[in-house]
């Protein structure tokens, strides 16, 4: 029990104050699991968070599943001729050792939790499962943020990309849209 908690505590530091939640799986540390709050109609939510991993070997995450949601997935998104599109990572997210994958708001990656049962309302918890190649199957349990939250470490001159306007209505796998939104960096409250 404590060799274990000393091992938190050191993943908490090695990574910063922004982690408090962080939590062990093998060799990942996973941080800062949120999702944001849907309005009524929405059926999409997209889901964010911090995966670090500690090991040598690179991890995969494979999928996510959560009852919340008749499918989830793990996205890309990819910017070209001032189109962005997203659509299913092939393959897995390939988590490298010793590097540290954030999927997170106008970042290359997030969870898309599709078909969703219900609104996401903040202060919420979501419960989800995420499926690893090597550390295996790890619980995790995102927060329900404010439509208007950004992260404390938001990316710098990232860009900020809406979800709520976009359409993944279908199971063919990949979309596009038109940017709808562009936030300056600081999205300034
Ligand atoms: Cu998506």
């Amino acid at each position: 029990m404590l060799l274990r908690k000393l091992y938190i505590v050191a993943a908490l530091i090695a990574c910063g104050p922004a982690t408090a939640l962080a939590q062990q799986a093998g060799a990942l540390q996973i941080e800062h699991p949120w999702v944001r709050a849907t309005a009524p109609s929405q059926t999409t939510g997209a889901g964010y968070l911090s995966i670090h991993n500690s090991g040598a070997d690179a991890d995969k995450l494979l999928s996510v599943n959560s009852d919340i949601a008749g499918m989830a997935e793990v996205h890309k998104v990819t910017k070209a001729d001032g189109m962005v599109k997203m659509g299913p990572v092939q393959g897995g997210l390939a988590i490298p050792g010793g590097k540290t994958v954030d999927l997170s708001p106008g970042g290359n990656y997030h969870i898309m939790f599709m078909q969703l049962k219900g609104p996401l309302k903040a202060g919420d918890k979501v419960s989800a499962t995420l499926d690893f190649a090597k550390a295996g199957k790890v619980d995790v349990t995102f927060k329900v943020e404010p439509l208007t939250y950004q992260p404390a470490s938001g990316h710098a001159g990232s860009m900020n990309m809406d979800h709520m306007s976009m359409d993944h209505g279908d199971a063919n796998g990949s979309m596009s849209m038109k940017m709808m939104k562009m936030a300056p960096s600081g999205h300034g409250n």
